[in-house]
């Protein structure tokens, strides 16, 4: 049974007013993840199902599509991955005529290395989460040139590189959630420090612009960003690099990670030293759900269904080899049972496509979607 998420009439300010507005979000929180109205395209599914019953094998053509992950052993990247998949089989490709290649490291060249072999082995598409916006351009229009669809996936490739890029969210609905919610963390004022991912990444890189765009506001003006640190999505590094957070700012009172590696990180050293730093961010429900709690290190987080940024981008690459589209602004098309959606201009120049909201993974909730991604 398709189960929809219930659509939540919060506007981003809304939700932040209800968030800073009083120290009792429980009371706010849906029973299901939060939608916070933006960008989004269209009505955002639950994940929960993953049917694959509506397969529609007479969609199937010939060819060969690929995912190609930002790196291997990210379990986010896993689950995006396993959307692209199961979209693919869907809409009846068979297990051969679909690649999943996750690189050995967050690195363009490790991407790089595998678009090669990619376009040596003459697939039909390539959707790519890029590990540098710019760098893989010259390898992104080689591909092109032998008439590979290219498209990016929650992390993108540069406007030239890319016939279009699935976006998980709007990036200044990020922006603006994250640091709404770094606002009310920290009672309004102080220290902060951010965890990114690698200093490289499109993704974490235009959300951090985002937010401080957004701090500019007269509202955030008691909040100080003392760092922004890189754990290159590796746990270890992310280990380390919050313990360095701690031991130079004695004062910091968050940490806001917007990657999953990093929040997952964060979150063990800030509960195995009982700190009193809060932490938020973009994080996994199923690895972050003894983390998340009205007592526990990390009162509230958000993210997307990774599930539905695979699928998506399965369901774009078909469409865009089928000739159904061809990523320019405008162009609609239905996304199986995802339904309907609209590429639109993208803030680079290039055209993009929004999955959908962020959701707020609360107390409430944690335990419901823990299971799910
Ligand atoms: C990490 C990756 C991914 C990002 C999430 C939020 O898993 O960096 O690209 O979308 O965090």
């Amino acid at each position: 049974m398709k189960r929809k998420v219930l659509s939540v009439l919060l506007s981003v300010s809304m939700l932040a007013a209800v968030l800073a507005g009083c120290g009792s979000k429980e009371a706010e929180a849906p029973a299901a993840p939060a939608q916070t109205e933006g960008d989004g395209a269209g009505e955002t599914e639950a994940p929960a199902e993953n049917e694959g019953g509506d397969a529609d094998a007479s969609a199937a053509g010939a060819g060969t599509f690929a995912i190609v992950t930002k790196a291997s052993g990210n379990p986010y990247n896993e689950r995006e991955a396993s959307g692209f998949e199961e979209a693919m089989k869907a809409m009846g490709y068979s297990a051969d005529q679909i690649i999943v290649r996750h690189p050995e490291a967050a690195t363009a060249d490790a991407q790089i290395t595998v678009i090669n072999e990619l376009i040596s082995q003459n697939v039909s598409a390539i959707a790519i989460a890029g590990n540098d916006n710019d760098a893989l351009q010259p390898v992104c229009e080689q591909a092109a040139s032998k008439g590979i669809k290219i498209i990016s996936l929650d992390s993108t490739v540069n406007a030239a590189s890319r016939l279009t890029h699935v976006n998980q969210a709007g990036t200044e609905i990020i922006g603006q959630t994250l640091m709404d919610a770094v606002l009310d963390l920290s009672g309004g004022e102080g220290q902060w420090a951010i965890l990114s991912a690698t200093s490289q990444a499109s993704n974490q890189n235009a959300w951090i612009d985002a937010m401080k765009k957004v701090m500019e506001g007269d509202a955030y003006k008691g909040l100080e960003l003392v760092e922004v640190a890189y754990g290159d999505d590796e746990y270890q590094k992310s280990v380390d690099q919050t313990q360095a957070l701690l031991t130079n700012y004695p004062d910091l009172k968050v940490i806001c990670a917007p990657t999953t590696v990093g929040i997952m990180a964060a979150a063990g050293v800030l509960q195995d030293k009982a700190s009193e730093v809060k932490l938020t961010g973009l994080g996994l429900p199923s690895e972050m759900a003894d983390y998340v709690g009205e007592d526990k290190v990390c009162p509230y987080m958000y993210l997307w269904n990774p599930i539905d940024v695979g699928r998506l981008g399965a369901y774009t690459s078909v469409a865009l080899v089928n000739g159904d589209i061809t990523g320019a602004a405008g162009e609609k098309f239905t996304a199986g049972d995802m339904g309907e959606y609209e590429i639109v201009e993208a803030a680079d120049g290039g055209t993009e496509i929004i999955v959908g909201p962020p959701f707020a993974f609360t107390p409430e909730n944690i335990e419901e979607w823990k299971t799910v991604y």
